[in-house]
């Protein structure tokens, strides 16, 4: 029999201006107490670019002016059939001022000390490519998502550059 997969489309916005990254400290749900990138669900009805803009206006309060596509990757956990297909993206250019919404708390970090211990253990094997420009794609599966206090453990996981998404 085969098991039926719930694929679900997430996105993940980082702003790079060199030496600094803006992430957002997770305040609430999935992730919480963790820094990421900001994202979201992708809605019905909008493109998945779309959906990462909304969200970074959303939690971020800014205006992506250059957004680009830089990654896709596949996140599924032990004995859960749901995929998580979530699609990274990469600025520079912003319009208007980080301030912290309900749902993230935005600070720029030196590309130097990306707080990688309070991160989602993949953030350490994407970031590399979204900070150099390239493209990836992979797949990784962890025991069970984290939080505030268990860091979730990778144990699958593969990545690669690609030229094109
Ligand atoms: P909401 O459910 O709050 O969106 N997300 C992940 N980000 C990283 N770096 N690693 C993961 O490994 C992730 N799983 C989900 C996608 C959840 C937000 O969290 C991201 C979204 O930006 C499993 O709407």
């Amino acid at each position: 029999m085969e098991i039926s997969q719930i694929r679900k489309l997430l996105t993940v916005c980082v702003i790079h201006q060199h030496p600094k990254v803006l992430l957002g400290m997770k305040k609430r749900g999935f992730g919480a107490g963790r820094w990421n990138g900001f994202g979201g669900k992708v809605m019905e009805g909008e493109t998945i670019e779309v959906g990462a803009k909304r969200e970074l206006l959303e939690e971020a309060g800014v205006v992506a002016l250059d957004l680009k596509e830089v990654g896709v990757l596949d996140f599924t956990f032990e004995n859960d059939p749901k995929i998580l297909e979530v699609h990274f993206f990469k600025g520079s250019k912003i319009s208007g001022e980080p301030k912290e919404s309900e749902e993230m708390k935005p600070q720029w970090f030196n590309v130097d000390s990306i707080p990688f211990a309070e991160m989602w253990p993949d953030d350490e094997i994407w970031m590399p490519y979204l900070l150099a420009d390239k493209k990836f794609k992979g797949k990784f599966l962890f025991d069970k998502p984290s939080t505030p206090e268990y860091q979730s453990k990778i144990i699958e996981q593969e990545i690669h550059e690609v030229k094109k998404l």
